[in-house]
């Protein structure tokens, strides 16, 4: 039996150019700067997000992590979404290993904060309080619903920061999605930031990886900060052959993911039992929830579904995530939402 697998773009293998180039790459010592693949990895990468510097990091949980502990010291603050992935799903990293105190805002639906709540939030120059020092946002939104923040309203957060002289960060995890869903380049969604973190290893195929760019000075410290979390990697070259042709190659095509994603919704909308309470997708992720007349649990639906080899995650008690990828065809689509209709039928 197939398995198709939705639970994330996570789960992405490298493709067979990746893998050719991943065996061929030119290596060389990174933490002496001496690895050309890398390097070039980075200075496209900076190039693409329009900043002046890139650095290749392990995951994209330790490119944000990286990004917040350059900038705050212990006590310090960061303002950021109440449904953003740096506070729900990176492990308190920022508290644990920075000291750093996360100021959460309710994020819209549309995976935006409202500019008067961070009006709010800074904090005043008060010795009883925090000192604010940063803002993320994040572009695609996961837990929103992959959903996309225009570079407008980006700019508008960054007049914000700026003229507190904040640090505005944007965990761009998905921001070539982004840029696909709304037909810009990405460093239209990135300058207006500081600094960004996207990941290769997602809708982009690459097996591993993540780059920060930002100013030369941020990625220099970027450097020490890497180091400092055990994120400085030896002949990694062979993974960043992957991440170039990520680049180069995947980030034309996520519009793919984006239409099947649509098609996807489109059919589970149809089956009685399903409603789409975050709205319809804007990009790769499909978020369907179950209406009060379905008796079964989600956990029983994933089951079920997994019987019939389509794999998901369900991520609240009647909601449910399916991605769209690179490895996932149109006849996926087609299986997976005869298979929601069967599994919901009985
Ligand atoms: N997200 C994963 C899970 O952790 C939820 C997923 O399956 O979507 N920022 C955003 C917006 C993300 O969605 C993720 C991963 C990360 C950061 C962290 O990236 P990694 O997994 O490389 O540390």
């Amino acid at each position: 039996m197939k398995i198709i697998d939705m639970r994330s773009d996570t789960v992405t293998k490298p493709t067979d150019e990746m893998r050719r180039a991943m065996a061929m790459a030119e290596v060389g010592d990174d933490v002496y700067g001496e690895d050309p693949t890398i390097n070039h990895l980075q200075e496209l990468a900076a190039e693409m997000l329009g900043k002046e510097a890139g650095l290749f990091v392990p995951s994209g949980t330790m490119g944000n992590l990286l990004s917040v502990l350059n900038v705050c010291g212990r006590g310090d603050e960061v303002i950021m979404g109440n449904l953003g992935h740096t506070f729900l799903f990176e492990a308190g990293g920022i508290s644990a290993l920075g000291g750093v105190f996360p100021n959460t805002l309710p994020n819209q639906a549309d995976g935006s904060l409202q500019l008067s709540d961070i009006e709010d939030a800074i904090r005043p120059d008060d010795i009883h309080d925090p000192i604010t020092r940063m803002v993320i946002l994040e572009n695609t939104h996961n837990r929103c619903g992959g959903t996309v923040l225009t570079p407008e309203y980006t700019q508008s957060v960054a007049d914000l920061a700026h003229k507190h002289h904040l640090h505005l960060h944007l965990d761009g995890a998905r921001v070539f999605n982004a840029a696909a869903a709304l037909g810009i380049s990405a460093d239209q969604l990135t300058a207006p930031v500081d600094s960004v973190t996207f990941c290769l290893s997602k809708g982009l195929c690459a097996p591993v990886g993540s780059v920060v760019c930002g100013s030369r000075e941020f990625i220099k410290q970027g450097l020490r900060t890497r180091k400092v979390l055990g994120g400085g990697m030896r002949q990694a070259g062979v993974l960043a052959a992957a991440g170039i042709i990520a680049l180069e190659k995947m980030s034309l095509r996520l519009h793919e993911d984006h239409a099947r994603a649509k098609r996807l919704a489109e059919g589970l909308a149809k089956i009685p039992g399903i409603r789409f309470e975050l709205g319809m997708p804007q990009s790769n992720m499909v978020f369907p929830s179950l209406t009060d007349e379905i008796n079964l649990s989600t956990r029983d639906v994933v089951h079920k579904l997994g019987e019939l080899g389509v794999k998901l995650g369900a991520v609240a008690s009647k909601r449910f995530r399916l991605v769209t990828h690179y490895w996932i065809n149109d006849e996926d689509i087609d299986y997976t939402i005869k298979a929601f209709e069967k599994v919901l039928a009985v």
